[in-house]
């Protein structure tokens, strides 16, 4: 089984996670040409999205994190990821769709900034402290959302602990992590104890750490960044607006397919 993946992207992160929690073995490939945006190769073929992850089982190619996500459960139902109880299983939805809307977008929109310098001055000062801002408002609702319990779900790992996973552990990378001691720092400690987490996170700290050598890729670099939903919604709230309009300019960004 292969997967379309890029270390540093938390839907690959989420993907990951869930099939070592199932113990299916799976090959790992960063596509060719990836973030250039080109329509042709065998990235494309599979998902005209030219996003990752995309997971290839056999005949079936399959895009989307959370639609990924979604087969792995119904193909590889054990361990369970998601409970039984249908409220329950729509809460650790809701979970993992703000974390892959309004969190994802947070670190995106933060990184644009602090690894690839689309702002300098004032500008990046100001974002930077929007993406705290928000970092703190979305922590506090995950915050509410876990309780009292050791797992978003309660006693088990699951779902919802999948999908937060990398999006804290990005804001733990940037400094912006959790307060010491507080019951989410708390969560992200046993995350980091649990080997398909540990493993996956490993995977991150090892590209960011090549990320800070080639951040001119999506300015000089012939790389295209895609601003698409949350994530151009992100830059322009925040305040961004000038950072679209020069990437348009200078042609190193780019809207999705088609
Ligand atoms: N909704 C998609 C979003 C996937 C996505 O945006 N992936 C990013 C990496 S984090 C990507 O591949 N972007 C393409 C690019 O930057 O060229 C999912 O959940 O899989």
């Amino acid at each position: 089984m292969l997967l379309y993946d890029h270390p540093l992207s938390s839907y690959a992160q989420k993907v990951k996670i869930a099939l070592r929690e199932k113990g299916v073995p799976f090959v790992a490939q960063l596509p060719d040409g990836f973030g250039t945006g080109r329509g042709d190769g065998p990235f494309a073929a599979v998902n005209p999205r030219t996003e990752v992850p995309v997971l290839i089982d056999g005949d079936a190619s399959i895009f989307d994190s959370t639609v990924i996500l979604e087969y792995v459960e119904e193909r590889w139902p054990e361990p369970p990821l998601l409970p039984r109880e249908p409220a329950a299983r729509a809460r650790a939805r809701m979970t993992e769709d703000v974390c892959d809307t309004q969190y994802e977008a947070v670190n995106w929109g933060f990184g644009e900034v602090l690894w690839f310098g689309r702002a300098t001055g004032d500008l990046a000062a100001h974002l930077g402290d929007e993406a705290e801002r928000q970092t703190r408002t979305l922590q506090a609702w995950l915050t509410g959302r876990l309780g009292g319990g050791d797992w978003f779900g309660g006693t088990r790992f699951g779902w919802a602990d999948a999908a937060a996973a990398p999006m804290v552990n990005r804001s733990v990378h940037y400094g912006l992590g959790p307060e010491a001691g507080s019951p989410l720092a708390a969560w992200h400690g046993r995350l980091r104890e649990r080997a398909s987490v540990a493993e996956t996170f490993a995977e991150f700290d090892a590209a960011a750490a090549e990320m800070v050598k080639a951040s001119d890729l999506y300015t000089t670099g012939g790389r295209r960044r895609e601003y698409r939903d949350h994530r151009l919604e992100w830059m322009v709230k925040s305040g961004g607006v000038e950072v679209v309009l020069a990437g348009l300019r200078e042609g190193n960004i780019r809207f999705p397919w088609p």
